[in-house]
């Protein structure tokens, strides 16, 4: 009878500045100046701006439904900031800080949430995948993407983001095995903000950390402070790197806050205290950074003025921009959903819909346009 230890595991934590902006010299990334530092605060300022813009423009009835990023900024900023252009980004609903980091067009990230799908035509070009609303479905497409550029021998990774509920699918363990087994250039990046709508982390899971559950894969896995823009960058620019390197799939879980609702359809008041929320506006990422600039002595209201009028400006050039194009018609939506020969299915159902929409003009008419 044998009975031994076989395995043990331990998992890192990383913090790099702290709240009150003291950086861990050590930790702080080589790669980085106060130039790139500042860039990443003024980013972090345009996605809050253009969050709340959004926010306001769902609550006057002018776009649809929008998902609030406020609070998630650093973890957004910062990985999107260690991407290179040849990364593949695969999102899910909640990463238009990812995308405003690459440099995306505002005005097209404006017009995708003015529901317009044509603003997402490129972005397969520009080596990233359009919003994913099945939960940790995409996933299984970054896998997937992964696995075609080792394939190919292409020296780029893919980094997929989700939240803490998605880990609870099937599709991000199978994703996760399947990374793990062919050592694919794939990042895992959760951004957990401790809610799956309505649903807290601890009762979506029984572990401690989501990271951890890289361990049962054999994965690279690590915890990072999540409102941290330096922590954050640092950990997504090792995995990357070593991803590309063939070194491997990392999981990272960036311990984060959504500061609003789940969604314009969502009311958190129902379910997260107002002590809680108070108690991460404490720890609000873009507060940090201002903690950081005035530690370092680098600080003047006359920078934040200035970084505040420039992204107000930026917002409103993408709002005016994203807004005004003319909204597509009904028959275009069949059309950007296959690259060449539309397939015999979506033909059909074109044309349905046509019929369909034809009755109703003649119905309306027979009716002096009263049943429209
Ligand atoms: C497969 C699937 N099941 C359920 C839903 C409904 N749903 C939408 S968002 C959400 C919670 C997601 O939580 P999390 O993964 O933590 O992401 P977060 O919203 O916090 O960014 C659920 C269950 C869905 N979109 N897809
Ligand atoms: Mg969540």
């Amino acid at each position: 009878m044998v009975r031994k230890e076989i395995k043990t595991c331990s998992l890192e934590y990383m913090q790099v500045l702290t709240q009150d902006g003291q950086v861990d010299h050590d930790l702080y990334p080589k790669e980085l100046n106060e130039d790139k530092v500042k860039e990443m605060y003024h980013l972090m300022v345009l996605l809050r701006t253009m969050d709340e813009k959004l926010f306001n423009l769902q609550r006057t009835g002018k776009i649809g439904t929008y998902a609030q990023a406020k609070g998630q900024e650093a973890s957004q900023i910062g990985s999107g900031m260690a991407l290179k252009e040849e990364d593949w980004i695969i999102p899910s609903f909640r990463e238009m800080g990812v995308f405003i980091a690459r440099g995306a067009d505002r005005k097209k990230l404006v017009q995708s949430w003015n529901g317009d799908t044509r603003a997402y035509a490129d972005m397969t070009k520009a080596h990233a995948l359009p919003t994913a609303i099945p939960i940790a479905s995409q996933c299984l497409h970054a896998t997937g993407i992964a696995w075609a550029s080792k394939l190919k021998k292409e020296k780029s990774a893919s980094i997929v983001y989700f939240g803490d509920g998605a880990t609870s699918e099937g599709d991000f363990h199978e994703a996760l095995n399947f990374a793990a087994q062919f050592q694919l250039p794939v990042v895992f990046f959760c951004q957990n903000n401790g809610w799956a709508i309505s649903t807290p982390t601890s009762g979506e899971m029984n572990s401690e950390t989501v990271a951890q559950k890289a361990f049962a894969y054999d994965m690279n896995a690590i915890k990072v402070d999540g409102n941290d823009v330096l922590a954050v960058y640092k950990a997504t620019s090792e995995a990357l790197t070593r991803a590309r390197e063939g070194q491997g799939p990392t999981l990272i879980e960036a311990e984060t806050f959504r500061m609003g609702d789940h969604t314009t359809s969502d009311d958190s008041s129902k379910y997260r205290s107002d002590e809680l929320k108070a108690q991460w506006a404490k720890k609000d990422p873009i507060e940090r950074l201002q903690n950081y600039f005035k530690a370092i002595g680098t600080w003047s209201e006359d920078y934040k003025t200035w970084v505040e009028e420039t992204v107000a400006k930026e917002v409103e050039e993408a709002v005016e921009g994203g807004l005004s194009v003319e909204a597509p018609t009904y028959k275009q939506m069949f059309e950007d959903v296959f690259e060449g020969e539309m397939p015999w299915m979506l033909k059909e159902q074109q044309a349905e819909l046509e019929a369909e929409l034809q009755e109703i003009e003649q119905r309306s008419q027979a009716t002096g346009g009263g049943n429209k």
